[in-house]
């Protein structure tokens, strides 16, 4: 018996489930133009990712460090959802139980109008203050500042993204629900290279309890053996490809079924 082609092989199984979690990494918003972490348009002047979005960095030159989520925010203020984004967004409409884990902080995936997203990272477009005294410091970090970095209005400490930097424990409430999402029928991990962790060790943890797991990249990556699909390829195309084929078979079976 032949196999089944693996894009129809999970397009089979999303045509009868309703729950549904998609795990998304950097690659997600490449098609955009966001530069992603790890690749080649990841660097910045001379520095890597992970040498900037530490706690140890924004003490040592918080300047610096403020300048990199300028740079990166205009950069994705440029940039608008991609077909990834807008597939996702639909999914999250049409599956009673989905649920998006994004690694992202870019917030693509909310202004393609994706409901029950989980930013796992948290959010470039939010500040908090360092001293940790304003969880909710409010600012516009949209437009240029007068100075870096801008001070907090209560205790005129310096603010920082609030975003989850290398070394810092994810938001326990956020883990907990993104745990609880790793009870599922299908789990996607699309976009990412799976190196970091806690984020990807969700995959395993989805598959311990029972989910299809599907990785989209088009590169293999640390997830690939794990996974039961791995659909090579760019994910804005793999996913638009997966989507019309569960609209086919849903549209068939709602044929059969109306006839
Ligand atoms: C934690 C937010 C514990 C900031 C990010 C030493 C000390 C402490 C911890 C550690 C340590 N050593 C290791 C660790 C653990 C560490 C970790 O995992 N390190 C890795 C590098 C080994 N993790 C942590 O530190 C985490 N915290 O462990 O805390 C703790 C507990 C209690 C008390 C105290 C401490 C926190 C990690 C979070 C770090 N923050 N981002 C910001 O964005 O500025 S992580 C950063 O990496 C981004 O969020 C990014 O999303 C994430 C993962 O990267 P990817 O998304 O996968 O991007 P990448 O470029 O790597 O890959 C892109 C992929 O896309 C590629 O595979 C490519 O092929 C693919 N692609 C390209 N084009 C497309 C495509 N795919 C599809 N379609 C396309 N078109």
């Amino acid at each position: 018996m032949p196999s089944l082609d693996p894009t129809l092989r999970v397009a089979r199984r999303l045509a009868e489930i309703e729950r549904v979690t998609v795990l998304t990494g950097a690659g997600v918003s490449a098609a955009s133009g966001v530069p992603t972490f790890r690749g080649r348009d990841g660097l910045w002047r001379t520095f890597r990712p992970e040498e900037l979005a530490t706690p140890h960095a924004f003490a040592r030159d918080p300047r610096l460090v403020w300048e990199w989520y300028d740079w990166r925010r205009q950069r994705i203020a440029a940039c608008s959802p991609n077909r990834v984004h807008e597939v996702l967004a639909e999914w999250s409409r049409r599956y009673p139980r989905f649920r998006l884990i994004t690694q992202n902080v870019d917030g693509l995936h909310e202004r393609a109008g994706t409901q029950h997203v989980l930013r796992y990272h948290g959010s470039i477009w939010d500040v908090r203050c360092a001293g940790g005294c304003a969880r909710d410091a409010w600012l516009d970090v949209r437009v240029p500042l007068p100075d870096l970095p801008p001070r907090c209005p209560r205790c005129d400490g310096p603010l920082r993204p609030d975003v989850v930097w290398f070394g810092e424990p994810v938001d326990p409430r956020v883990a907990a629900l993104a745990r609880d999402a790793t009870l599922c029928d299908v789990f996607f991990t699309i976009g990412t290279s799976a190196v970091v962790y806690p984020a990807a060790g969700l995959a395993h943890e989805a598959r311990a309890r029972g989910a299809m797991t599907v990785e989209i990249n088009p590169e293999p990556t640390e997830a690939t053996a794990l996974v039961d699909v791995a659909l090579q390829g760019p994910a804005e195309d793999v996913l638009d490809a997966l989507d019309r084929a569960v609209c086919k078979i849903a549209g068939s079976s709602s044929a059969r079924g109306a006839s």
